[in-house]
């Protein structure tokens, strides 16, 4: 049995080994208790790994023909996020959205085999960390042209409320996003329809190269006001404010009443891309990882019950996912037929 997917009995996403609650119905837990900091840990541990393993294997060459983008640091926004989701909930997600796949509880398998090109990913291993789609999990899309899922998230949140669902739809962006036509279209619509949308824009302080002071006029959240949206700007590394931020928006996109625009403050640890040499980045800025983590803050705050029971079992999940999917084969080839001129 696949060591990947959502299913406790996989040996998969218990509590303790990290994931959110994918095959779950019951509510996530309270923000603050000893459950949320114990569910929140594991789930935030697994996202750490997962990515600081995907991000070993590209420096040791494994990952083919294209690029990786590595969310460490930014575990708590995806996490305080995703323990919220229900299984009728869907989920549009960024170039940066492994970390927002992991806390959505996808197969981990498929997951990672998709990122590294191999047969059994949920593309087959031909569409990679941006085209990730599994609509089992909700996950209606990681996305290589910034801003775009916003307008996705729209519809799809409409669709859901035309079927009689109570789901809502989640849609991550960066703060370079935000300065994109599309993600204001997406408001303004979602305001106007009052779909039930909860929009998630971490601000990690740069867009690609470019850091957000120089692209971005105020705040995030301030432009919630703009469109009449109800908005609120949390630390995005205290995964406390984000869960209880982002449950208070779930709880109003499922009473009907309307979208949410959340500014979650992350901090970017690595490069733009991994292998990025960052030399725009002041090596000061980069220095301050250690205050900034959110596992260290969650720590800080008290231990975690069962602490180094859930490092090992996180590991030993990874051993097997990425056992499974770096022993898979590699896509068939296809060829793309000449078109006529
Ligand atoms: C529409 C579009 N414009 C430009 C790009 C090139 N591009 C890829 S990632 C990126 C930066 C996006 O920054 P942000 O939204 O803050 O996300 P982050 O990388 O910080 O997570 C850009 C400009 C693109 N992929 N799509
Ligand atoms: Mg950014």
């Amino acid at each position: 049995m696949s060591a990947g997917g959502a299913t406790p009995a996989a040996g998969g996403a218990t509590p303790a080994a990290g994931g959110a609650p994918a095959s779950a119905a019951q509510p996530a837990p309270t923000p603050g208790s000893e459950a949320f900091r114990v569910a929140a840990f594991a789930a935030m541990v697994l996202l750490r790994r997962f990515d600081e393993r995907v991000c070993a294997a590209v420096g040791e060459g494994r990952l083919e023909g294209t690029v990786m983008h590595s969310s460490i640091g930014q575990e708590a926004a995806a996490v305080g996020v995703g323990l919220q989701r229900l299984p009728q909930d869907v989920l549009l997600s960024t170039h940066r959205g492994v970390h927002h796949c992991v806390a959505w509880g996808a197969d981990l398998v498929k997951l990672l085999a998709e990122c590294f090109g191999f047969a059994g990913g949920f593309a087959g291993g031909l569409g990679g960390h941006m085209h990730i789609v599994d609509p089992d999990s909700g996950i209606l899309g990681t996305n290589g042209i910034v801003g775009a899922g916003l307008p996705i998230a729209v519809g799809a949140a409409l669709g859901l409320r035309l079927q009689g669902s109570p789901g809502v739809a989640v849609a991550f962006f960066g703060d370079g996003a935000a300065n994109t036509g599309a993600v204001h279209e997406a408001l303004n619509l979602a305001a106007t329809t009052a779909a039930p949308v909860v929009f998630v824009c971490e601000v990690n302080g740069f867009a690609e190269t470019t850091p957000t002071r120089a692209t971005t006029g105020g705040t995030v959240a301030e432009r919630g006001a703009a469109y009449g949206l109800p908005s609120a700007a949390v630390d995005g590394c205290d995964v406390h404010a984000v869960a209880e931020a982002a449950a208070e928006a779930f709880a109003r996109a499922r009473a009907g009443k309307g979208p949410t625009l959340l500014e979650c403050r992350v901090f970017r640890q690595g490069g733009h891309w991994v292998g990025d040499p960052e030399l725009y980045r002041d090596p000061e800025d980069k220095a301050r990882f250690p205050e900034r983590d959110p596992l260290a803050l969650l720590l800080a705050s008290g231990p975690v019950e069962g602490e180094a029971q859930i490092r090992a079992q996180v590991e030993e999940r990874l051993d097997a996912v990425f056992a499974d999917a770096f022993s898979q084969p590699r896509p068939e080839r296809v060829d793309v037929p000449a078109v006529a001129t």
